[in-house]
């Protein structure tokens, strides 16, 4: 097959429709609702309210007369206990996370939209969450209608409204606007819609997850190879959905071909006046598990553990480059996930990943991919959607900080136009709250109104101080029982007494649970 067309009608079909995904928290400024008491201090505001003196020590800010570069890589189903800062009976090494923590901040309590892959980009890119619009649960296939309205203001048109030149480079999956002619797709024409759209200047991407066709690279909205074939579907680890795929793109060498492109770009940033920000969402570990030829059987802990230390040098070699090209310490740079890992805890008594690469799950002894959390990908567990979250400061500011308070991946677009001095407008990024005082001084009390988790189910959570409320009666994913959203009994936990979420308490904290569930509602309207 030599054609650039997709003639499968499926193609079509699937691109309509919503998938659920196999074994795999605001209210505008002006709607700042009461939180349950967590400490002292008030409810921030969109914007965090510094002092004089916290301005003046703004990190990047103060030490160069243009902004800091700002890199933000999104690592695809890292989980929690999946690197060492975070878990540190991990086995599998992670030394450039480790360094990633000794340098900067570390926070522990960092909470994904959705515990699935695209709500989570669309609540990162526009500081809104995704359940306000169409898709209402799962995620896009690779042929997925655009999910981001081309009006809409996002964190690359924030980013270049400070002065940035933005770039994508990874794995986009928020819908691409293909070429259709009656029931083909043809990929050898120009996209009617890709993020050039939404603000970056400059995108290099694969359309969803490394597992979904078609398997092909998009630079500014071109396919870089248009010749087709036919790619079979491969089983676990390794797995691979069947569909179109370019003759020359390789799955196993898709992390490092992206990896080498945002390196070029990093080399690149000295040559401009103006900063650069780089989106990076890496393709990894996600499914299919296919660590390269450096990583292949080198942490005794099968593929998966193999990815992990892949992902990890994958951070390191930004983290080098960065420092060879002299712009390390003139650099935000923040890692963190999409969800939780897909891995789940299996008893003992049976088979592991370790044992046969085909299982989707570990014994507790051997790696908790999610740490203790409950749960895994695609829950409302806390192990669906807390996942690892550091922010390196400009001179290592900070260094070793670890912040335990509550933050939200949407807050990242609220943040950075607080940190730079930028304004959103009014009536967008409603969800996103500032945690730039957190970046400005660690010790800073922070106390964010309540934050919503959503499962792949549709389950929501409504989070605020210790205390967690799901609205349903199971886990909205993976985890036996799934329950149904809004489906009574709904569950309190209190996280601080109960952090693997054991003991509905909703009975003996009733005053809690109706103001919660109010909250809820509240923030929710009718999306
Ligand atoms: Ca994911």
């Amino acid at each position: 097959m030599t054609t650039a067309l997709v003639t499968t009608t499926t193609a079509i079909s699937l691109a309509q429709t919503i998938v659920s995904q196999s074994p795999e928290i605001s209210t505008s400024a002006n709607q700042v609702p009461t939180t349950l008491n967590s400490g002292a201090g008030s409810i921030e505001s969109r914007s965090s309210k510094a002092s004089s003196d916290d301005k003046q020590a703004a990190p990047g800010l103060d030490t160069a007369n243009r902004s800091p570069h700002v890199v933000l890589i999104l690592a695809d189903d890292l989980g929690y206990g999946d690197i060492q800062p975070l878990n540190s009976s991990s086995s599998i090494p992670t030394p450039n996370f480790n360094r990633l923590a000794r340098q900067g901040l570390s926070f522990t309590d960092a909470h994904t939209p959705s515990s699935v892959c695209t709500p989570t980009r669309y609540g990162l890119l526009t500081g809104r969450y995704c359940w306000r619009t169409s898709l209402k649960s799962g995620v896009l296939n690779g042929y997925g209608e655009p999910l981001i309205d081309a009006d809409r203001f996002t964190l690359a048109r924030l980013m270049k409204s400070a002065g940035y030149r933005t770039n994508v480079i990874g794995k986009w999956h928020l819908g691409l606007g293909f070429k259709r002619v009656d029931s083909e797709i043809d990929l050898s024409q120009p996209l009617e819609f890709h993020p050039g759209h939404v603000g970056f200047d400059h995108s290099l991407v694969i359309p969803a997850s490394l597992d979904f066709p078609p398997y092909v690279y998009f630079e500014d909205g071109l396919a870089t190879n248009h010749e087709l074939e036919d790619q079979s579907a491969v089983p676990f680890p390794a797995f691979t959905r069947q569909g179109p795929r370019a003759i020359d793109f390789e799955p196993r060498n898709c992390l490092d071909h992206l990896t080498d492109k945002t390196l070029e770009i990093i080399r690149d940033m000295k040559n401009h006046d103006a900063p650069t920000f780089i989106y990076f969402p890496l393709t990894a570990p996600h499914k299919p598990v296919l660590p390269n030829a450096l990583f292949s059987g080198s942490s005794e802990f099968g593929p998966y553990g193999d990815f992990i230390r892949q992902v990890d040098h994958t951070i390191g070699r930004v983290i080098e480059t960065l420092e060879q090209q002299k712009q390390l310490d003139n650099t935000i740079l923040i890692v963190t996930s999409d969800n939780g890992s897909f891995m789940k805890r299996i008893p003992t008594d049976s088979t592991d990943h370790i044992m046969d690469s085909s299982v989707q799950g570990y014994h507790l002894e051997n790696h908790k991919a999610n740490g203790s959390w409950r749960g895994t990908k695609a829950d409302i567990w806390e192990a669906g959607h807390r996942v690892p979250f550091f922010v390196r400061l400009p001179n290592k500011r900070h260094a070793g900080s670890r912040i335990t308070q509550v933050i939200g991946l949407i807050d990242i677009m609220a943040t950075l136009a607080d940190f730079l001095e930028v304004q959103i407008p009014e009536t967008t990024a409603q969800d996103s709250y500032s945690f730039a005082n957190l970046l400005r001084s660690p010790n800073h009390i922070h106390q964010r109104p309540p934050l919503i988790c959503h499962s792949s189910a549709g389950m929501f959570a409504i989070r605020s101080g210790p205390w967690k409320l799901i609205a349903g009666n199971g886990s909205g994913g993976r985890e036996q029982p799934k329950g149904n959203a809004f489906e009574e009994p709904w569950i309190l936990v209190n996280l601080e007494t109960d952090p693997t979420e054991s003991k509905n308490v909703a009975e003996a904290h009733p005053e809690i649970f109706v103001q919660l569930k109010s909250q809820l509602l509240e923030i929710k309207g009718n999306d």
